[in-house]
């Protein structure tokens, strides 16, 4: 492994099995290298004080407008970004369940622009990995249906995937390889085989 831990970020739409995904690669990632060299964090984070506002937006138990809820996910990354940026330095390798991406492809199906919305995660660390798991909303929805939460609605969701695509085109005209769209829809093993060789693909990459 580099001596600089690698940033890896899994999205996708809801029920799309991220969260899933995440704690796989985060308990392979610790067998392998050490429980000390990889962390697994999620965004919305709901147990800071912004947190917390999220999550009651998100449970319709407060009323937010878009563009105040979108500037408090945005907040809610900036409260840890040091300390993403202290943790990669010191080589430890960090599993973000969603990111700016989530951001951006939720607050943009509002009719938020997507400039605006770009605008205050800039400057945020970078990730050297994207795994995008791309699922359609209908299969996403036949997995036990969506829950109870704002944004859980399949018409919502199939905006959101548009969004998420025309993200993944953007990060790539960066850098190609940054950005890796994996088919979610498959089974369980095959969509965890397919994440773990992208995951071994930008850590072998980075070692070099
Ligand atoms: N979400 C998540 C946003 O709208 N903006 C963001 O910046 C982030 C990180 O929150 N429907 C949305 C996507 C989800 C919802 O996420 C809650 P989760 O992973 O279900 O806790
Ligand atoms: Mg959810």
């Amino acid at each position: 492994m580099s001596a600089r831990g690698t940033f890896i970020v899994i999205e996708g739409l809801d029920r799309s099995g991220k969260s899933t995904q995440a704690g796989i690669i985060h308990k392979k990632l610790a067998e392998r290298f050490g429980d000390q060299r990889v962390k697994l964090i999620k965004f919305p984070d709901r147990t800071t004080p912004i947190g917390k506002m999220i999550d009651s937006y998100l449970r319709s138990q407060s009323d937010l407008d878009d563009q105040a809820i979108h500037l408090l996910f945005s907040a809610n990354r900036w409260e840890v970004a040091s300390s993403i940026l202290s943790d990669l330095q010191n080589g430890i390798t960090i599993v973000c369940d969603r990111y700016v991406y989530s951001g951006v492809a939720f607050s943009a199906s509002k009719g938020l622009s997507f400039d605006w919305c770009v605008a205050p995660d800039v400057g945020l660390p970078s990730p050297d990995v994207v795994l995008f798991l791309d699922i359609s909303p209908e299969a996403a929805k036949l997995r036990g249906g969506y829950g109870e939460e704002r944004y859980e609605k399949e018409e919502m969701q199939r905006r959101v995937r548009e969004n998420f695509k025309q993200l993944g085109k953007e990060q790539k005209t960066t850098k190609e390889e940054s950005w890796v769209e994996i088919d979610a829809g498959k089974g369980l093993a095959s969509v965890t085989e397919d994440v773990w060789t992208a995951v071994e693909k930008v850590m072998g990459q980075q070692a070099e």
